[in-house]
């Protein structure tokens, strides 16, 4: 969906429920990690002042690409960390969704460190 029809929708739902405030998404702290480690990104931190969170949804934004487990729509998702041959940082965006649909964003910041293990995977 174009930005525009996006913003249009929300900005239509915002009518139709004129008492309803924004979540407030909250990805987490930024993290640093080492490569091959486990790492869980903490969404629950996320909020609504007048209702409930209803969904979340992580996306990655930049960095080698992960897996989230078990899936990216949980608040609490885990994934590997790549083994890495150079300090690496991954980002990703955390977007949450109230009990009347409207949605919020944030973004969370995790520094992959190369600890030199010459794994397997490791690319030379
Ligand atoms: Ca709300
Ligand atoms: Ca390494």
């Amino acid at each position: 969906m174009k930005r525009w029809v996006w913003s249009l929708f929300i900005l239509g739902l915002g009518v139709a429920t004129p008492m309803n405030a924004p979540p407030v998404a909250d990805a987490g702290p930024d993290q640093t990690v080492d490569e091959q480690s486990i790492v869980t990104l903490e969404g629950l931190g996320s909020t609504d002042p007048d209702g409930s969170i209803r969904q979340y949804a992580w996306a990655q934004l930049s960095g080698p690409p992960v897996t989230l487990l078990p899936t990216f729509t949980r608040p609490t998702p885990q994934f590997v960390a790549p083994a890495v041959t150079t300090d690496t940082v991954l980002t990703f965006q955390l977007t949450v969704w109230d009990n009347s649909f409207l949605s919020s964003s944030d973004t969370v910041s995790i520094t992959v460190r190369d600890v030199s293990l010459l794994g397997p995977t490791e690319p030379r």
